[in-house]
């Protein structure tokens, strides 16, 4: 965890050089202490006959925070969406996917789009996968880097039409709401 966690603060460094940013921009703001959780994912063979959305791995989405670094073993199946079209990320050895989330969409204005992406398991046996979510610390005021400039929202074109930059809060109340949407009974129960 400690590994992941310096190799997410070394990719910010470099996101943050490519926006002509001090190198430590997100790291004093954000990830000084951030929010990381490690899932390992069991994707059962789907049928090879019914790629209807409901027998995906995983539908549509994107991913909350900053950055998700993913592992995968040598199944593929994971598909992400560039230009309204799906196209194949299949595993290179030794290597992670990265995948942008909202808050770094929100922060940068869409100049760094989360990802979409989905699994369809077509390999015929059991895929796993390994992703470490890399997210603002849950207290963090999340701030546009540019304050007051136009950004450029595609909320019309996102898998669930919300906007992330009409949002203005702390992360903790953006993945809050988030997944109270997606599982409304744990809402209830927990919080
Ligand atoms: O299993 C995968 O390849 C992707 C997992 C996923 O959707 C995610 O990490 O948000």
């Amino acid at each position: 965890m400690a590994t992941m966690t310096t190799l997410g603060n070394s990719l910010m460094t470099g996101i943050a050089l490519s926006l002509g940013l001090e190198e430590s921009y997100f790291f004093d703001r954000y990830t000084t202490d951030p929010l990381i959780l490690f899932r390992i994912f069991n994707y059962p063979p789907q049928p090879l006959n019914n790629e209807s959305e409901s027998n995906l791995g995983v539908g549509e989405h994107t991913d909350y925070g900053l950055l998700t670094i993913l592992g995968q073993d040598r199944s593929g199946g994971l598909e992400i969406k560039a230009k309204s079209r799906w196209v194949a990320a299949p595993p290179i050895p030794n290597s992670f996917v990265c995948n942008i989330g909202d808050m770094l969409d929100r922060m940068t204005g869409g100049s760094y789009l989360s990802t979409p992406h989905r699994v369809r398991n077509l390999a015929g046996h059991n895929r796993l996968s390994f992703p470490f979510f890399f997210d603002p610390n849950f207290s963090a005021e999340i701030e546009p880097i540019t304050i007051g400039a136009d950004a450029n929202d595609n909320k019309e074109e996102r898998w669930d039409r919300a906007s992330v930059h009409e949002f203005s809060g702390t992360y903790g109340d953006y993945l809050l709401n988030k997944v109270s949407k997606v599982f409304p009974e744990l809402r209830r129960k927990v919080l």
